[in-house]
C-alpha cells in the first residue's frame, strides 16, 4: 500500500517537473528580451542578432509593431535573424537610441519625427499642428514621394530610414479641467516633444509648454510638475497618463509617424540578403499599422471611459482656434521648412495655405 502511494506520488512528480520544464521554455522563446540559449548560439554561428530599443511599452502600439517585425523577420529568415527587443525606453529615449544607431551601439529603434528634427530639419514638416485631418490623409503623407526622400536623408548622420511606423493622432490629456476651447488650454503647464514646432504651438495657445522625453513623462504628471500632455490614446492608455490625468481631449491636433531606423553600421556589417529581409519586413510593419492603432485604440478608449477619465471633444469653436493658431505656425515654419515643401506637403494632403 505504502509502496503504490510512493510510486503515484513518484509519477506525480516527473508529471509536475516535466510540465515546468515545458512552461519554461515556452516562456523564454517567446520573451522578447531573454538573450539568446547559449546551446543555440553555438550551434548557428551565422545567426544575426538585431537589437530594436523602444521608447515605450510592449503593450503599446509601438510594442505590437516591434513584435510584428520580430516574427515576420525572424520568419521569413528561417531562424536566421533573431530580433531583441528592448521596450520602455530601457535602451533610452528617442534622441540617445538615435545617437546609439549612430555609434553602432544599438541596431535599430522608431523614434517619433519630432526629435528626429532635431538631427535633420526636413523632418519638421510632419509635425505641423492640424494638418493631416484623418487616416486617408495621413496615408497620403507617408506613402508619399516627400517622406521616401525624407528618409533617404538620414544617411547623412549614419542612420538606414526603413519606413514609416504610425504613432497616431495625439490628445491633450491634464489634470486640472476639461479642455474643449483654447481658453481652456490658457495657463496649463503641458509636456510637449523637444520639437519647437509643438512647443510653438501650445505657448501660442496660452499654454506652458514644457519640453522633456518620454520616459519623464509620467513621473512628472505624477508629482504635479506638469498638469497635462499630449499623446495618442495607445500611449496615454499604455504609459498609464490617464491614471494621472482625468480629462482627456480628443483634440486629435496633430498627427505624427515613427521612423523604424537602423543603424548605417549594422546595415554595411550584414549582407543585401539580410538588407532585404529587413526591408521587407518593415514595410509589412508599416502596411498593418492603421489597422493594429486603430483596434486598440478603441479598446483602450472604452477602458478609459469605464474607469472614470472624462472624455471631450473640442467645441466647434475651439476646434477653429485650434486651427487658426495652427495657421500662424505653418507661416513662421514656412521658410524652415521650404516653400516649396511647404506647397509639395499641401498638395499631397488636398490643403491650401
Ligand atoms: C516614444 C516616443 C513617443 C512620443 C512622445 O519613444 O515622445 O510623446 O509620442 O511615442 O516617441
Amino acid at each position: 500500500m505504502l509502496k503504490s502511494k510512493i510510486f503515484v506520488m513518484f509519477i506525480v512528480t516527473l508529471l509536475v517537473a516535466g510540465l515546468v520544464l515545458s512552461g519554461c521554455g515556452n516562456s523564454s522563446s517567446n520573451s522578447s528580451q531573454t538573450p539568446a540559449k547559449q546551446t543555440e548560439k553555438k550551434d548557428e554561428g551565422q545567426k544575426l542578432v538585431i537589437k530594436l530599443g523602444i521608447g515605450s511599452a510592449l503593450t503599446s502600439q509601438l510594442g505590437e509593431y516591434a513584435v510584428k517585425f520580430k516574427e515576420i523577420l525572424e520568419s521569413k529568415s528561417n531562424g536566421q535573424i533573431e530580433v531583441q527587443i528592448f521596450p520602455n525606453g530601457q535602451m533610452g529615449n528617442d534622441k540617445s537610441m538615435m545617437e546609439s544607431l549612430q555609434m553602432g551601439t544599438l541596431d535599430m529603434t522608431a523614434p517619433s519625427t519630432a526629435p528626429i528634427a532635431n538631427f535633420i530639419k526636413d523632418f519638421l514638416y510632419f509635425d505641423l499642428p492640424m494638418l493631416v485631418d484623418d487616416d486617408a490623409a495621413a496615408k497620403k503623407l507617408l506613402t508619399s514621394d516627400l517622406a521616401k526622400e525624407s528618409l533617404k536623408k538620414l544617411d547623412s548622420i549614419g542612420i538606414v530610414g526603413l519606413d514609416y511606423w504610425v504613432n497616431g493622432f495625439r490628445n491633450i490629456t491634464n489634470s486640472k479641467r476639461p479642455v474643449k476651447t483654447a481658453a481652456d488650454i490658457k495657463g496649463l503647464k503641458i509636456r510637449t516633444m523637444q520639437n519647437p514646432i509643438h512647443i510653438d504651438f501650445f505657448n501660442a495657445l496660452g499654454a506652458n509648454a514644457t519640453p522633456m522625453a518620454f520616459n519623464e513623462v509620467f513621473n512628472a504628471l505624477e508629482q504635479k510638475v506638469i498638469d497635462g500632455q499630449e499623446n495618442p490614446i495607445s500611449l496615454i492608455y499604455t504609459s498609464g497618463f490617464h491614471e494621472v490625468n482625468k480629462y482627456v481631449t480628443l483634440s486629435r491636433h496633430v498627427f505624427t509617424p515613427y521612423v523604424a531606423m537602423i543603424s548605417k553600421k549594422t546595415w554595411e556589417k550584414i549582407t543585401p540578403e539580410q538588407q532585404k529581409l529587413i526591408q521587407e519586413a518593415a514595410t509589412e510593419v508599416a502596411n498593418q499599422c492603421f489597422d493594429i492603432l486603430n483596434a486598440q485604440e478603441s479598446k483602450f478608449l472604452e477602458d478609459m471611459k469605464s474607469k472614470g477619465n472624462v472624455i471631450d471633444e473640442l467645441s466647434p469653436e475651439g476646434r477653429t482656434q485650434l486651427q487658426n493658431t495652427a495657421k500662424e505656425i505653418w507661416k513662421k515654419y514656412e521658410s524652415e521648412i521650404g516653400k516649396d515643401t511647404m506647397q509639395k506637403v499641401m498638395s499631397i494632403i488636398g490643403k491650401s495655405y
